[in-house]
């Protein structure tokens, strides 16, 4: 694997000499590394390389984070920290290997570390403010100018369709397995649909959205002070929901979104208050009086849709996200569908 990272490195046109490479933890679509260089003078770097079967047009995709990487630059104070991506010898912000995968390459950000899980409430506050910022600054980004990279991400009534398709498909046992969890789902079709017909009607505005706001999308500092948003693979038009939804899904649960033991599985309503609070301090005058409103909804219905896509992807016999073990989806899907319960118990 070091002998093709250092040579898919090679054909970027960045400075400093490959020294090693090692495997940054991340999602469950891209494949991520870290490479180092030789000495101090250069920067290490982060290569990706981009799941073509989820995100089938890259150069789109490429498109829409390179022009609002550079948006966000020319809006950010000096203090504000921005992803910087570079091209390859051949002018292109990506590189297509012999076997047709896709990488792009990014300037590592030092002295930086992701949370895996929310400590406090300041860290709470804090990833609020940050994500709240982001949007803020994309608010004058003019919206048409990026693709919708993965049609109908988050729209509710093609994710029942897909799941509805893959209900009809899948094996006795997988059904079984995943029985309370269907009727789940079944119950709250019409629910879960409020966002999406308010979207169409025109009653909340498109915006730019990140669309995978998860607390370890934001890279903070030492002291827990946000220094930069990342992962903008599936930056798309969309509503200020959604985005609020995915963050409060993963800050404000107690345990992360594959724990397997559901009793464990619960909503910290300080923690959503004060990513509530960080997040309106940077929006508050931006956003409707209707979209403010809609906020507890949005956080039911981004996590409830994580655990529609998820289950649907149980029983169509996991062949979308990475698995590590033959249940992983069946726990992801019952763990995300039993924290939409515990948050209305509480928002
Ligand atoms: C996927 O690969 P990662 O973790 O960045 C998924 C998101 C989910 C997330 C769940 C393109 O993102 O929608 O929220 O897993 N991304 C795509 O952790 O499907
Ligand atoms: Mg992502």
């Amino acid at each position: 694997m070091n002998h093709t990272l250092l040579h898919i490195f090679e054909e970027f046109n960045a400075p400093g000499a490959f020294k090693e490479s090692e495997t940054l933890v991340s999602g469950y679509i891209n494949q991520t590394y870290l490479i180092k260089t030789v000495g101090d003078s250069h920067p290490d770097y982060v290569l990706q390389k981009l799941n073509h079967h989820v995100f089938p047009n890259i150069p789109e995709l490429m498109n829409n984070k390179v022009k609002v990487t550079e948006h966000l630059k020319k809006k950010k104070t000096a203090d504000q920290l921005n992803l910087q991506f570079y091209k390859t010898k051949e002018g292109l912000y990506y590189y297509q290997d012999e076997e047709g995968n896709y990488w792009n390459l990014m300037e590592f950000i030092p002295n930086s570390k992701v949370l895996e899980k929310t400590e406090n409430v300041q860290q709470a506050e804090e990833a609020g403010m940050a994500f709240g910022n982001f949007i803020r600054l994309l608010d004058d980004f003019p919206v048409h100018e990026i693709y919708e990279i993965i049609p109908d991400f988050h729209k509710m009534s093609f994710r029942y369709q897909q799941f509805d398709e893959a209900l009809k498909g899948a094996g006795e046992e997988r059904k079984k397995n995943a029985e309370v969890w269907i009727k789940q789902v079944l119950e709250s079709r019409e629910g879960m649909q409020q966002l999406e017909r308010l979207y169409e009607s025109g009653e909340i505005p498109m915006r730019v959205t990140h669309n995978d706001t998860k607390l370890s999308n934001i890279l903070f500092d030492q002291n827990d002070k946000a220094l930069c948003i990342i992962d903008l693979d599936t930056l798309m038009p969309g509503i200020v929901h959604y985005d609020f939804g995915d963050s409060i899904r993963t800050i404000c649960s107690a345990v992360s979104e594959d724990e397997p033991n559901l009793d464990l599985v619960g909503f910290n309503i300080e923690y959503y208050q004060a990513y509530k609070k960080g997040f309106l301090s940077k929006l508050e005058d931006k956003l409707s009086p209707k979209e403010i409103e809609l906020l507890p909804l949005a956080a039911k219905t981004i996590t409830f849709i994580m655990g529609l896509r998820i289950l649907t992807d149980y029983l169509n016999g996991d062949v979308y996200y990475n698995i590590k073990y033959p249940e992983h989806n069946l726990h992801r899907a019952s763990n995300q569908l039993t924290l939409v319960k515990r948050m209305d118990e509480l928002i």
